[in-house]
């Protein structure tokens, strides 16, 4: 068995909190469109790709559309969306996420990212967090969305790490299942009634120790 050297980190619900900004966008499409999207409605769409968020956004209002009308507005909601991303400051990073990144960093671990978004990019030069991921891995890199391992694989084969030898954080169940499929430990974030299926959960990242992440070599 490996020894972890390299953790991979989900983006939204794990080092920043842009599903808000999701919400905010897919409500004011949904309005437009003539129906209501609770933040209830909105959980189902962590963690998931654009196109498959609108897919069941629609389904939600019971509304269908021609593929080309659905671009148009998974354009028109990403537009939006971006207005709010672009405003993002390194005080909305979520408790704890910084100070471990650079604890990993320090100790010589390498550092991924794992992010189904294609504005991954935008996010983390917003939060001035780009310098401290060796290799990123976001929506406009893969072709399989989680809960295929594809993102977690491509970030293990970028750092020339083996699969057993990582360690991904992710706040989606879709998540924790790609990180399993793809032969890595995984630490959830979130609570144990949606992620029981991983090795270690915790609330946030802020609970997150070196000493929690040796035990996961055990
Ligand atoms: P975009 P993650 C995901 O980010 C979000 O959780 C999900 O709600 C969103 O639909 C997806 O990114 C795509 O985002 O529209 O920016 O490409 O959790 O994988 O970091
Ligand atoms: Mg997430």
């Amino acid at each position: 068995m490996g020894q972890i050297n390299t953790c991979i980190f989900d983006l939204d619900g794990v080092i920043v909190d842009t599903a808000k900004y999701h919400y905010i966008a897919w409500k004011a499409l949904a309005n437009e469109l003539g129906f209501d999207f609770t933040e209830h409605d909105n959980e189902r769409l962590k963690g998931v790709s654009r196109m498959t968020s609108l897919n069941i956004l629609l389904e939600i209002g019971g509304v269908t559309l021609s593929d080309e009308e659905k671009e148009k507005l998974a354009e028109k909601k990403n537009e939006n969306y971006r207005t709010y991303i672009l405003k993002m400051q390194p005080d909305e990073i979520m408790p704890g996420a910084k100070s471990f990144l650079e604890d990993l960093k320090n100790r010589g671990f390498k550092i991924a990212l794992g992010s189904a978004s294609k504005n991954a990019m935008t996010i983390l030069n917003r939060l001035e967090l780009t310098h401290l991921f060796d290799a990123i891995i976001d929506g406009t890199k893969v072709s399989e969305a989680k809960p295929d391992p594809e993102v977690f694989l491509k970030g293990a084969q970028e750092l020339g790490t083996s699969p057993s030898d990582c360690v991904v954080f992710e706040d989606a169940e879709a998540g924790v299942e790609a990180a399993l499929a793809g032969g890595m430990k995984c630490v959830g974030i979130g609570s144990p009634e949606h992620l029981g299926k991983a090795h270690l959960v915790v609330d946030g990242l802020h609970q997150m120790t070196y000493e929690k992440l040796l035990a996961l070599n055990e």
